[in-house]
């Protein structure tokens, strides 16, 4: 008798990760996490929403982006017992993997630190010059190491991820900061660095319009990193160091979608997700702002 197949019915539709035009990387990482921990479960929590939770039409394009785009998940297994260096090459390993077969990867974390391995295999392909990443976050991460908090300094930890992007090349946009470092500060000061950044709260400017926003990337190519406590912790509860004052909601699709519809994405991460016991707001926020960014990049498949 022939084996039964398992009907895939939510926006993870395919199992085939080799013809997939999306691949879902999760990278439940989360060694160098510093305040409560979670972020492990940070991927198959956002994915359970993806399979089976939220609504496939699209009120925007009045469409279901999911029937016109393959998009499958691959988990890398066994990383959260390794050091960031030897975690952060099994992200770029499978990330190069899966860009040589013309995917776009999308990342999943565990905590902001993964983010570096895809940042990594892009960088093997396209200059980082010509890339801006365009940073969500609460925190600049930019510190040169983590020294200052951890007993084990390392400079792959999360609160340099930032740096170390930099530092390959990569022109960086920061949306929502609301704290840093001195050691930070000094760094995205330096205009040779080429770092702007867009801070949340400061007096007489508590939020930036999304055209100075868009204005400051100079590629044409861009990157979207998301931690999620970019967001307003009403938005976005279940991350490990929350920061009052975020992004509003819809802030933060106008700012993903007018990027998107203006400029070539070329990957994506969304990071930081640490699921609570009771509250599901932070997965399904994550969710849908994975839907709502892939529909946008793959919106000329289902509009005239
Ligand atoms: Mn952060």
């Amino acid at each position: 008798m022939k084996k039964q197949q398992k009907v895939m019915c939510g926006i993870i539709n395919t199992k085939k990760i080799s013809e997939a035009d999306v691949v879902i990387l999760g990278a439940g990482y989360e060694k160098t996490a510093s305040s409560r921990k979670g972020t492990v479960n940070g991927p198959a929590t956002i994915v359970k929403c993806l399979e089976n939770k939220l609504e496939f039409f699209d009120r925007t394009f009045k469409s279901e982006p999911a029937e016109h785009i393959s998009i499958a998940y691959k988990n890398i297994p066994n990383i959260n017992t390794l050091s960031p260096e030897k975690a952060l090459a099994k992200i770029t390993g499978e990330s190069k993997k899966r860009l040589g077969g013309g995917a776009f990867v999308f990342l999943l974390g565990g905590e902001h630190s993964v983010s570096l391995g895809l940042l990594q295999a892009l960088a093997e392909t396209t200059k980082p010059e010509e890339t801006t990443i365009l940073h969500i976050d609460a925190h600049s991460d930019m510190r040169d190491d983590d020294s200052d908090y951890s007993a084990k300094p390392s400079r792959y930890a999360h609160s340099c991820v930032m740096r170390r992007a930099s530092e390959l090349g990569y022109p960086i946009v920061q949306v929502g900061i609301r704290t840093y470092s001195r050691d930070e500060y000094e760094y995205f000061s330096n205009p040779k660095n080429n770092v702007t950044v867009f801070e949340w709260g400061l007096a007489g400017k508590p939020v930036s319009p999304i055209t100075n926003i868009l204005r400051a990337i100079k590629t044409k190519n861009v990157y979207i990193s998301i931690d999620v406590d970019g967001f307003d912790p009403s938005v976005m509860p279940g991350t490990g160091t929350p920061v009052q004052g975020g992004l509003e909601w819809w802030y933060g699709i106008e700012l993903m979608t007018k990027t998107i519809a203006e400029k070539n994405l070329v990957g994506a991460d969304i990071v930081e997700v640490s699921p609570m016991r009771d509250s599901v707001l932070t997965e399904y926020g994550a969710a849908q702002l994975f839907y709502t960014i892939i529909a946008q990049k793959f919106s000329n498949r289902f509009t005239q």
